[in-house]
């Protein structure tokens, strides 16, 4: 019984271990550079209202090339920080006609964020007003860290129900097999005794 149980602890050992090592190796092969090119019309990108949906995975490097498509003297930005508002503080150079530059940053913290252009001129309607806004997503890849613990917890439970099971089964081949042997004896000795009254 001894030797079973310590089997069935570095089975379950075995299984969280592998377990671990698979989340970890998931994680470490998510990251993935993602990129983009954003015309900073006036007043969108890539469109003359709002912005396309940049849907990119927690992790990944984010390459936005930006080139700047307003119109005379009007420039544009491209901005993702706290008025966005988010957790990011990137703000590229405010563009005019022609010129380009491409951003870089790491889309560490998971969400839904505007990103949008933070040009507003000292009088009249800031560009986001008129429109100059766009959506991306951050989606969580990595599980967060109560859930692996949840999932290990759950896994070590499924070991040790398989585990409970066996016990009484074996227990109970204990018994019928001790129930058998003294009926046996019992039967023997019976016989014997009926013999030798004879
Ligand atoms: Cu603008």
């Amino acid at each position: 019984m001894g030797s079973m149980y310590r089997g069935h602890i570095i089975l379950t050992v075995t299984i969280i271990l592998a377990v671990a090592l698979l989340t970890l190796g998931s994680e470490v092969g998510a990251s993935t550079t993602r990129s983009f090119t954003l015309y900073l019309n006036d007043y969108g990108y890539n469109a003359s209202k709002g912005g396309p949906l940049i849907v990119v995975n927690q992790g990944d490097l984010v390459r936005i090339r930006l080139i700047g498509n307003g119109s005379g003297p009007v420039v544009h930005d491209f901005a993702l920080d706290e008025y966005s508002p988010s957790p990011y503080s990137i703000r590229s150079n405010r563009l005019s006609r022609g010129q380009v530059q491409v951003i870089e940053f790491v889309a560490n913290h998971p969400g839904e964020f505007k990103y949008y252009c933070s040009v507003a001129p000292a009088y009249g309607e800031s560009h986001r007003s008129r429109g100059q806004e766009g959506t991306i997503v951050v989606r969580a890849t990595a599980p967060q860290q109560d859930q692996r613990t949840t999932v290990t917890e759950t896994r070590a439970t499924t070991v040790t129900d398989t585990v409970q099971p066996q016990s009484p089964d074996v227990s109970a081949i204990i018994v019928i097999a001790a129930v058998l042997a003294v009926a046996i004896v019992g039967v023997g000795v019976w016989l014997i005794r009926s013999r030798s009254r004879r």
